[in-house]
């Protein structure tokens, strides 16, 4: 994720002042590109800007936790978020103007009168503390939580959504300069309350009012959800062309678990290209808000996947597809095969480690190791190493090609057959003129049984990569 510059992207950057979004100047955190942010609750842990590179407040920018008392504000948490974010020159975001949970005791007993009053002065003086805010979780939770004053600020109304309508022309006055995003849970996990989600966005859109759709995606919607739901969701999300925002990202489970989710996961969200940034919602034991979803132990570890996560980052050279297998799948699957894929130290091509797939060889039979989801390509040709083991009987030879999959039609280009044989390795290369690089759907390589071919044989692929 390294392909410009630390001074090319600043180049660019000035050349876009006019432009709403956050402008990054100095790189932190281990993601580039895009940003891959964090909490912060009561105080700054002294290694956050070596993960993490954006700042939302857990609980303190939460009305219920300024306000408790009417009309007394206590902006003390608040501020030692807003300030590191801004001194270190991540983005902040405010989270969250209205929201039915964590809100003021008092509020819901008030006349609808005072309530809306009492919520204007609240966006005011939000705005004219952290006016300098670049994102805005105006509505949180809609579907799930709307506020007890929902009917002083509009109700559904006609539209079915009036009191978030209404929110929003609060917010776009109060934050002129800041992205304004909705934000709910249930969501990457249910295609049924996507599409309830981007009938509000569709709303808020018509009018100009949003620029950011959030997604929690706390570990109660991720850790079972299949890649292919989540990939559903976020081309209906992206269909309405507001940019997508992972907001609070977490997965649990034991060391192993919580690996193979980020593993399997995290790469779905983080290349899809609509997503422009996410959030994950704590790291450390103890201080998370839900068991097992921390990073880094008591004891100041990093846990497995925070370690993969690393790791993805620092050898991403090229968007969308850099594998090299060392410390898992990557997010490859199999079709057609015996038994596998595994990341295997049976054969490299690049460090220690291949995917291996075993296959049972019947003339004109078809084999896939493959990635599929939403990618953006970064390159002009895509390439890789592809082995066959020495057993097996390959007949008159394993056919080999890579391929892509690209546009909503699912269009295909394979580079020309090659054949190896027994033992056999090859180098492919697939020009990719011609593709819609920036919305691949699959990629990775076909295999094609030669005639008079039978039995059980392995094969390898490793070191895929793009290149100019
Ligand atoms: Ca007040
Ligand atoms: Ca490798």
């Amino acid at each position: 994720m390294k392909k410009l510059s630390k001074v090319s992207i600043i180049v660019i950057l000035m050349f876009s002042a006019f432009s709403l979004s956050f402008t990054k100047e100095v790189s932190a955190g281990i993601a580039d590109e895009k940003f891959l942010g964090n909490i912060i609750s009561h105080y700054v842990p002294s290694d956050f800007g070596v993960y993490w590179d954006q700042v939302t407040p857990e609980n303190s920018t939460k009305w219920g936790s300024v306000e408790s008392t009417r009309d007394n504000m206590n902006w003390t948490n608040a501020d030692t978020s807003y300030n590191f974010a801004k001194s270190n020159g991540y983005p902040f975001k405010f989270h969250t103007l209205v929201w039915g949970s964590q809100e003021p005791s008092w509020v819901s007993g008030l006349s609808t009168f005072e309530q809306r009053a009492e919520l204007l002065e609240w966006i005011q003086a939000s705005a004219q503390r952290y006016g300098d805010a670049e994102y805005i979780d105006v509505v949180n939770e809609p579907l799930h939580a709307p506020p007890s004053y929902k009917n002083a600020i509009g109700g559904d109304g006609a539209t079915g959504w009036d009191w978030v309508i209404w929110s929003f022309e609060q917010a776009r006055q109060a934050f002129p300069n800041a992205e304004l995003h909705l934000n709910d849970y249930g969501i990457i996990s249910d295609p049924n309350a996507a599409a309830q989600y981007v009938e509000i966005v569709n709303l808020l859109n018509e009018r100009g009012l949003i620029d950011g759709i959030g997604i929690q995606s706390h570990h109660f919607n991720m850790n079972n959800v299949s890649v292919t739901t989540m990939n559903q969701v976020l081309d209906m999300l992206a269909a309405t062309g507001v940019p997508i925002y992972v907001s609070e990202l977490d997965m649990s489970g034991d060391d192993q678990t919580q690996l193979a989710r980020y593993q399997e996961k995290f790469p779905v969200l983080w290349e899809h290209p609509a997503v422009k940034g996410v959030t994950l919602w704590g790291y450390k034991e103890g201080e998370t808000w839900a068991q097992d979803t921390h990073l880094i132990t008591s004891s100041g570890e990093e846990r497995p996947a925070l370690q993969w996560l690393k790791q993805y980052f620092s050898s991403s050279g090229e968007t969308g597809a850099y594998a090299n297998f060392e410390s898992g799948l990557d997010g490859w699957s199999g079709t057609n095969l015996n038994a596998g894929p595994w990341s295997t130290d049976a054969w490299s091509s690049k460090d220690l480690r291949s995917l291996q797939g075993d296959i049972n060889m019947s003339s004109g039979d078809q084999h896939y190791l493959s990635k599929k989801g939403h990618f953006s390509f970064a390159g002009n040709e895509l390439r890789a190493t592809v082995k066959g083991a020495s057993w097996g009987n390959y007949g008159n030879g394993l056919g080999v090609k890579l391929f892509v999959k690209h546009g909503e039609n699912y269009d295909w280009k394979a580079s020309d057959w090659q054949t190896i044989r027994a033992g056999g390795e090859i180098n492919l290369s697939l020009n990719l003129s011609g593709v819609h690089k920036s919305d691949i759907r699959e990629y990775g390589v076909q295999f094609i049984d030669g005639s008079n071919s039978s039995g059980v044989t392995a094969v390898y692929v490793d070191n895929v990569y793009l290149s100019n």
